[in-house]
């Protein structure tokens, strides 16, 4: 992949974030998310790839646009498996919260894995411990050996937790190892770029997240350098055996042998994305600790967006200010 293609791809997180933007603190989650992967699209559909969405929206009979299979880009270019949350955070855009991002990544073809929506446990750790975690060993076995790897006692481990009811025992659990925890509401793809950013004091990501959201976050971290391992999860594992979540559970599982995958199973960074050929883009929808969100004064606003190429592991910061009036027309009415 061109490294041009960096600039490209930060252009359709920008318009997504400033489409979710314009709908803040409305209430209305699916229509913010609904303006974003307009906007996403329309970009993604100028860039010169084959592009095919592999993570996306959901299924074509329930998701009219960016859905699993639609292939994106002007078709003369590079194949490359498209990863995209327009909007991760629908929530906290909805609710006017902190850390809202919009978020895409490409990648060679073939080698983002596609896992369908459901839930996935996730353990990501900084560079200094890539190698070094394992699913099947316990929570606190791991984070002594990220703690060792780097080179700090478990009182100065900081780990990162959304934070769900499913966690609450587990948090217990970190408060008696000693390590620090940030429990923050949404957003596990932010938490996880977060323990490879160099500047930041978050050492470990783990829980209870979407699948989605995990092979996405699988990218960047492998573009970072960090280490990730998961595991797909069925509803009543992940959120309790009632009735209900064991039927969902069931049609999770079939649709998990259809795409060769199996709940349970640890699956590996390098399981989850193939190649180091990786271009990720992330662009702030409201203030957060990796991004600042998105600030607007009539029709001028501002983004701010973190690209990273996999292949250099450059980590570029893209402050933009935009015009939107000046935008495409076919833009112009999502974003005013
Ligand atoms: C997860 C997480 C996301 O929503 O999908 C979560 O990966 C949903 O959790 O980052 P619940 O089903 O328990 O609400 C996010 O936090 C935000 O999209």
């Amino acid at each position: 992949m061109k490294r041009e293609l960096a600039i490209e791809f930060s252009r359709a997180t920008e318009v997504a974030a400033l489409a979710a933007y314009k709908l803040l603190g409305r209430g209305d989650k699916n229509a913010a998310d609904q303006a974003a992967v307009t906007a996403m699209r329309v970009m993604l559909n100028k860039v010169d790839i084959n592009g095919e969405v592999v993570i996306g929206e959901g299924e074509i009979d329930d998701a009219p646009m960016l859905y699993i299979g639609e292939s994106v880009g002007t078709k003369h270019g590079v194949d490359v498996d498209i990863a995209v949350d327009p909007v991760e955070g629908t929530r906290m855009t909805a609710l006017g919260q902190n850390n809202a991002v919009s978020v895409l990544a490409a990648a060679e073809k073939g080698s983002l894995l596609q896992a369908p929506d459901m839930y996935m446990e996730k353990l990501v750790c900084r560079p200094e411990a890539k190698g070094k975690i394992d699913l099947s060993k316990s929570l606190a076995e791991n984070l002594k050996t990220i703690a060792k790897c780097a080179n700090k006692p478990l009182e100065k481990l900081t780990v990162a937790i959304l934070a769900k009811p499913r966690h609450d025992e587990i948090i217990k659990k970190l408060y008696t190892l000693g390590v620090k925890v940030f429990a923050f509401p949404d957003g596990d793809v932010a938490a996880s770029i977060l323990t490879c950013m160099p500047d930041s004091e978050v050492d470990v990501m783990y829980g209870i997240g979407g699948a989605p959201e995990g092979v996405i976050s699988a990218a960047v971290i492998r573009a970072l350098g960090g280490d990730m391992q998961a595991k797909l999860l069925t509803r009543d594992i992940a959120k309790g055996a009632t009735l209900e979540n064991i039927d969902h559970g069931k049609v999770e599982k079939q649709r998990c042998s259809q795409m060769g995958v199996t709940p349970g199973d640890i699956l590996t960074l390098e399981q989850m994305v193939k190649s180091d050929h990786i271009i990720f883009s992330a662009t702030g929808i409201t203030n957060g600790d990796l991004l600042q969100g998105i600030t607007r004064n009539d029709n001028i606003a501002t983004t701010e967006t973190l690209v990273i190429r996999g292949k250099s592991r450059t980590i570029r910061r893209i402050k933009s200010i935009h015009y939107l009036d000046r935008k495409d027309s076919e833009l112009k009415d999502i974003l005013l």
